[in-house]
């Protein structure tokens, strides 16, 4: 096919765009700051796609000072003949039409599938206004659109031979998004490096135009990676220690997929396998990683035995004494990715299994025998690892006996409810033993149950399970949620449908807040996945206006109140301490008029991430970056 021509198989159904403004949550999954968010995706997702079948290098997202967003690429930019169907521009086409059969470019890995592709037309319908800019065949071409109908002709504005490329700017249209049309800077960064990461040798760049209340220049970062995913690799190691200096990478292109592997194992003792399909976060999983984890143990196991490290009586090591300490980034390319799961985040393609199984059986065993020495010490550990497991088997049978958790003993510090329904069950871990007297005060003993833990719980990131559970407020965590961990997690066993952490609105509570997300993420990963995770919002302000009390959020909340109530009384509460048992109740624990934020996969995938990223030795650097990263554990307001 010529570049910028259709024929009649390649033209799929085209549907007008009034169901999207009628049903957005549809298109975009929500109208609140995730599906704000999607609209970014969605534009720079065909961009990667231009990138990826090897016509881009460059990406700019620009946050413009009046709300809108710019997104540059220096791709083909998209075709302005006219469509063999519409008998209108291409352009016009593809920002007014929704694409069922998704591009109609076939043949190349697009970022299309259950989560975002859904077409660029679904951002014109949901903006105020949109603009696109095209530099293709001699000239730079222009068309605008207001809620997804055009407002202009495509015009031919100049002669343009210099490059090739297209521009879109938009505004969301604050009559869809109600919650809020603002972006977020650091949400939109960490997605554009993590593409920066997944397709090597694509610069892609953020410039944040936007006013701030201080002035100054404004924030830009640029992400180009040359070493794609070994320095992704290199990234989330950058402060743990590896365990053989070569970061082990191998590529592969097959007829039908491509597979991209990268890792290393440090001397730490978590797992941390990443995985993509064409570009998208399968933080569920899926068949490539499952293709991965079997070859990946049998190459190990096959090793150890032939050298003589397990002997034939040994048993076999298992995947995750194998993956202890493993740092991996797996990314396939597919050409018609299916995606599966709860979030949507799950590869289901069957055939990718055995692809990336059947590559790696062979790549993996060359590799160990290459680097034998390398290979040694990674067969070292996981015996090391798998002795430690039986460990910990016994101090978890341990735990299980002193709790008698069988018998339904329970932590002498629980304040349990009285429900034994789980689903309207619900349980308070409450940092500190003063504001746990409010708490157990302010409760609803029938439903709400309040643990009160004490001071900084064990960094699991640093220490074997173990030793983690060996951690008095641990086995109390443990013991209270009923589900047991690791291997023997059962999630049906859960004694409560809502775990809410309810910490200081400081550094400290967020600290907290991050290791027990931390712990959660790594040992009882099922309760995010179910959603059974919660964060409590206490509030920073009370105010008083005559006999009437507001609580306000934090200081841009104060702020406002006061213009409106410049008499108000205001206190500031430092801790949940301060708070008396009514304020605690109306604010956080009351069903009908506290905010809840559910932590999503993501976000704990985030908060560990941050949280690996910077597990150095040094405490006071740690907390620093807690303190400035603390906003970067973002949450889906529900
Ligand atoms: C339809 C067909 C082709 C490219 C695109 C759309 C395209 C869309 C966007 C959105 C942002 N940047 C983009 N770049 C390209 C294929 C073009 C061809 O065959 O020449």
């Amino acid at each position: 096919m010529t570049p910028s021509s259709y024929s009649a198989e390649q033209i799929t159904v085209l549907k007008d765009l009034e169901p999207v403004r009628k049903r957005p949550g549809m298109y975009i999954g929500s109208t609140g700051p995730r599906g704000l968010h999607h609209l970014v995706w969605e534009v720079v997702d065909n961009a990667v796609d231009e990138a990826m079948a090897g016509f881009c290098d460059k990406i700019e997202v620009v946050l413009l000072a009046d709300g809108g967003v710019r997104v540059t690429d220096n791709g083909r930019g998209i075709p302005v003949d006219q469509h063999p169907e519409t008998k209108e521009p291409a352009l016009t086409t593809v920002l007014t039409k929704l694409h069922a059969g998704g591009k109609f470019e076939s043949g190349a890995y697009t970022v299309s599938g259950g989560l975002h592709g859904v077409g660029v037309s679904v951002v014109n319908a949901l903006s105020v206004r949109l603009e696109a800019e095209v530099r293709r065949d001699g000239y730079v071409w222009f068309q605008a659109f207001e809620r997804g109908r055009p407002v202009t002709e495509l015009e031919k504005v100049k002669p343009w031979k210099r490059n090739t490329g297209t521009t879109i700017t938009f505004w969301p249209d604050p009559e869809i998004f109600t919650e809020t049309t603002e972006f977020d800077y650091d949400t939109i960064a960490s997605r554009l490096r993590e593409m920066a990461f997944l397709n090597r040798g694509v610069e892609v760049t953020i410039r944040d135009e936007r006013p701030t209340a201080t002035g100054g220049e404004p924030k830009e970062e640029s992400f180009l990676y040359k070493g794609g995913l070994v320095d992704f690799v290199n990234h989330l190691n950058a402060n743990k220690e590896p365990l053989h200096p070569r970061i082990i990478e191998f590529v592969d292109r097959s007829d039908d997929a491509e597979l991209e592997l990268a890792m290393q194992w440090t001397t730490g003792y978590t797992e941390s396998v990443l995985s993509f399909a064409n570009n998208i976060n399968t933080h569920e999983g899926g068949t490539h990683e499952e293709g991965f984890r079997k070859a990946l143990t049998k190459a190990i196991n096959d090793f150890a035995r032939a050298k003589g490290l397990l002997k034939d009586k040994d048993p076999n090591l298992t995947g995750e004494d194998i993956r202890e300490g493993l740092t991996a980034v797996l990314s396939v390319k597919v050409r018609q990715p299916q995606f599966e799961g709860q979030t949507k985040t799950k590869l289901g393609n069957s055939e990718i299994r055995s692809y990336v199984e059947r590559t790696l059986n062979q790549k993996l065993p060359e590799w160990l025998e290459r680097y034998s020495a390398d290979a040694r010490r990674i067969v070292d550990k996981a015996i090391t690892a798998a002795k430690a497991r039986e460990a910990a088997r016994r101090a978890r049978e341990l735990t299980r006996r002193k709790s008698g958790l069988e018998s339904g003993g329970l932590p002498d510090k629980l304040a349990d409810c009285s429900s034994r329904d789980p689903a309207s069950a619900e349980l308070f871990i409450v940092e500190g033993n003063s504001a746990a007297g409010p708490a157990k005060q302010a409760r609803d003993s029938e439903h709400q149950a309040v643990l009160p833990i004490r001071g900084k719980i064990l960094n699991v990131e640093k220490a074997r399970l173990a030793k983690a559970l060996q951690n008095a407020e641990v086995q109390d965590i443990i013991t209270a949620i009923g589900t047991g961990i690791g291997e023997e997690f059962d999630i049906s066993k859960a004694r409560y449908h809502k775990i809410v952490l309810l910490s200081d609105a400081d550094v400290d509570g967020a600290h907290i807040r991050t290791l027990l997300l931390t712990l959660f993420y790594r040992h009882m990963r099922g309760l995010i996945e179910a959603g059974y995770v919660y964060i409590a919002q206490p509030p920073l302000y009370r105010v008083k206006v005559g006999t009437q009390t507001y609580y306000l959020k934090d200081e841009a909340a104060l702020e406002e109140f006061l213009q409106q109530h410049p008499k108000a009384k205001r206190t500031r509460f430092k801790g949940l301490g301060e708070m008396n048992a009514a304020d605690l109740w109306e604010t956080t624990m009351n069903p009908e008029t506290r905010t809840l934020l559910r932590v999503e996969m993501e976000d704990a995938a985030r908060a560990e991430e941050i949280f690996s990223i910077l597990m150095g030795d040094d405490v006071a650097d740690r907390k620093a970056f807690i303190q400035q990263n603390a906003k970067d554990v973002r949450f889906l307001d529900i």
